[in-house]
């Protein structure tokens, strides 16, 4: 009875979170759940703000580890998509992100200490920021991102990332962050800019991290670096 009750009150928490976990490839699902993609400890669970801003997890969350996941080769100009587990859908307001940064060796051991370049972001496609649905990634199964044709072929970490802002009032921004092992062949000779340092993207006072959508919303300001074009 107990259990039954929390239960009713604890599922339409967690069937609003979401895991980035299955791979696509130009409309293809690539291997199932986790196969490119590192495991973390938060599961479907956020990350908050508090947790993150100055901490090594902001790269690719809590617990996740070098050395044990595969990496997946694509090219240079293919539409990568990061789909949610077991077929959700993003329920929570706020924008989304696509980092990458080249492993100096192979990405299966690189921890991400190297340089960052966000080369994707989505955030409120018309209307009020304070309307779920005014942000372009609600009600979808997936983020994605065709990756520059310009980009340098190398391995690479790919943090994919989308932020819940419905407690960011409270300081409670929700972190949802995943990563992948990509190869990218055919690439370009592009310098992708700016570069910065993952702990260092976000400030726990950056508007688009303390953003408040509940009272007279503010025009949403997109937190993080500029994304580069290629
Ligand atoms: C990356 O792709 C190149 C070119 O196809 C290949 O030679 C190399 O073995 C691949 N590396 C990994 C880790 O898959
Ligand atoms: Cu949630």
């Amino acid at each position: 009875m107990k259990s039954i009750r929390l239960l009713a009150l604890l599922a339409p928490l967690t069937q609003a979170h979401y895991i980035f976990n299955r791979l696509i490839v130009n409309g293809a699902s690539i291997g199932g759940e986790y196969a490119y993609t590192r495991k973390n400890s938060n599961s479907y669970m956020p990350a908050f703000t508090n947790e993150l801003m100055t901490s090594n997890d902001l790269r690719c969350n809590k617990g996740a580890k070098t050395g044990g996941t595969a990496t997946y080769t694509v090219k240079a100009g293919d539409k990568i998509g990061f789909k949610l587990f077991n077929n959700e859908f993003i329920e929570h307001p706020g924008p989304g992100f696509v980092y990458v940064s080249k492993a100096p060796g192979k990405v299966a051991d690189y921890d991400g200490s190297g340089d960052w370049v966000k080369v994707y972001e989505t955030g409120v496609c018309s209307g009020s920021p304070g309307n779920d649905g005014s942000w372009c990634s609600w009600q979808k199964d997936r983020l994605e991102w065709t990756i520059q044709k310009s980009l340098p072929s190398g391995e690479y970490l790919v943090r994919v990332e989308h932020i819940g802002l419905h407690q960011a009032h409270e300081g409670k921004a929700q972190f949802y962050i995943e990563c992948y092992q990509l190869n990218i062949t055919d690439g370009g000779d592009g310098v992708p800019a700016p570069l910065v340092k993952i702990p260092g993207i976000y400030k726990a006072n950056d508007p688009g991290i303390a953003y408040n959508k509940w009272s007279n919303p503010k025009p949403y300001i997109i937190p993080g670096p500029a994304v580069w074009k290629g």
